[in-house]
């Protein structure tokens, strides 16, 4: 063990009611806005098919013609009412949108920055707005603020002279002063999502990273903490020198899952974070962007995958400069909401089917019960999101329990299958659905 100030808690798993909200929640939805999505991913007719959150840094703009865009930051099409909607609809629990991103741009009328939407034509405090819709759907509402600031004159990359540290301490001095005031602006937050801490400066100040997360816990009793805002003494990111996790639930997945059958990640609260698109956060206008837009079968089937590992998909959403959805993003999130309508049974509350393996076909979920200490018996639900050639289904069944009934989650129609013997059973699969297919199991102890 070595000895660390500023290492992981002494806490196992949080048990609170904020922190078992999250974990039951298990979908969420991410929103990438700020002056990023006016230019879309082109500058000065060049596009550049990388994210669009990053134009300017990868166009090479300076800040100030960066700053110029605050004038077109007109909310013409800007309706967080409607944002809320779409969520909840689509089965989002919880939204996780950016208060601040690499660029600077304040989404809230900051008294500690003048690059802020106070600087723009409405003036609106337009975090404010969406916290409000939000939380008028009944959505929790997480807040992403980036420590990275390509905006900030006294912002380092890396300390190599005793100017670089006495600069860097003044940024620091200036991104509490802006998290402290997110957290007294929008008190009924349930947390924060850190981001754009992976440069060496921040790495050799673990000390902020405790420090910031212990205030904003202070202000905000049972605030819950990524652990992408962590390093400890040693510089060590996520996981201390010692390999515990710090802060309260693990984010490294980003854009990829865990193994189906990687039974590890179970131990640990996760988030994985998911883009509709290739590889933009922020609204991108292209051809390129568009390419690998996901249909709702694969966001169910990373959700499905997700949940019956014990994780959370956070899935983000890039609306245009103008604030409104992009049209193809609101009609995904109508077709995944259409299937958690039928088939949400199977993803919020629920969590790893103890004992039942991977299948192959697909995942099980089952439902979470926190006073149940007996797992895997009851009930568990099977997603089918890859159909077998042979058209039949195998189930094996974990050992003592037998297979009292399946149906169909969504229609409750039972569903014939045969026991070949204890552990093994057998269907025939769905022909493809379109959308992954629910089955309901229904399972108890197996007679002698
Ligand atoms: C970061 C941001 O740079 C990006 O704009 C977006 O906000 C995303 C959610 O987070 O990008 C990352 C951060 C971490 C990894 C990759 C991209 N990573 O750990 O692989």
């Amino acid at each position: 063990m070595i000895e660390l100030l500023y290492g992981a808690g002494p806490q196992e798993r949080r048990q609170d009611p904020a922190m078992r909200a999250f974990r039951a929640d298990r979908f969420g939805q991410f929103v990438h806005w700020g002056l990023y999505a006016l230019p879309a991913g082109t500058w000065q007719g060049r596009t550049i098919d990388f994210a669009a959150e990053f134009l300017m840094h990868s166009a090479g703009v300076s800040c100030e013609d960066w700053a110029a865009l605050a004038a077109d930051f007109t909310l013409d099409g800007f309706d967080p009412a409607l944002w809320a909607r779409t969520a909840k609809r689509m089965g989002a629990r919880y939204v996780t949108v950016t208060t601040k991103h690499h660029d600077g741009f304040s989404l809230w009328p900051s008294a500690f920055s003048d690059f802020t939407v106070a600087a723009t034509p409405s003036g609106r405090d337009v975090l404010g707005e969406i916290v409000s819709a939000y939380r008028a759907e009944g959505l929790a509402v997480h807040l992403y603020y980036s420590v990275l600031d390509w905006h900030h004159p006294d912002w380092r990359y890396a300390l190599d002279t005793d100017d670089d540290r006495t600069a860097f301490d003044r940024y620091l001095a200036f991104a509490t002063n802006q998290l402290v005031e997110l957290a007294e602006r929008y008190p009924d937050v349930r947390g924060f999502w850190f981001d754009g801490t992976w440069d060496e400066s921040v790495k050799a100040h673990g000390r902020w990273t405790h420090e910031i997360e212990r205030i904003l816990k202070a202000r905000i009793p049972g605030a819950i903490v990524n652990s992408r805002l962590r390093a400890d003494d040693l510089g060590a990111r996520h996981f201390d020198s010692n390999g515990a996790l710090m802060g309260d639930y693990e984010s490294g997945y980003e854009r990829r899952l865990p193994a189906p059958w990687d039974r590890s990640v179970t131990a640990r609260d996760w988030e994985a974070c998911a883009t509709i698109t290739q590889a933009t956060w922020g609204f991108h206008h292209s051809a390129w962007a568009d390419r690998g837009r996901k249909t709702p079968a694969q966001i169910v089937e990373q959700l499905v995958q997700t949940v019956s590992l014990g994780g959370n998909l956070l899935l983000n959403f890039g609306p245009r400069g103008d604030g409104s959805l992009v049209p193809s993003e609101a009609e995904l999130a109508d077709r995944v909401g259409a299937w958690m309508e039928a088939n949400g049974a199977a993803v919020h509350h629920s969590g790893p089917a103890e004992g039942w393996d991977y299948p192959g076909w697909g995942f099980y979920t089952a439902p979470m019960d926190p006073g149940a200490a007996d797992t895997g018996s009851g009930l568990v639900h099977a997603i089918v999101t890859r159909i077998p050639v042979s058209g039949i289904l195998t189930i094996d069944v974990p050992p003592g329990l037998e297979v009292h009934k399946i149906r169909s989650l969504a229609d409750g129609t039972s569903v014939p299958f045969t026991a070949l013997d204890a552990r093994t059973v057998q269907l025939d699969s769905p022909a493809s659905a379109g959308m992954p297919l629910v089955y309901a199991i229904e399972a108890g102890p197996a007679e002698e």
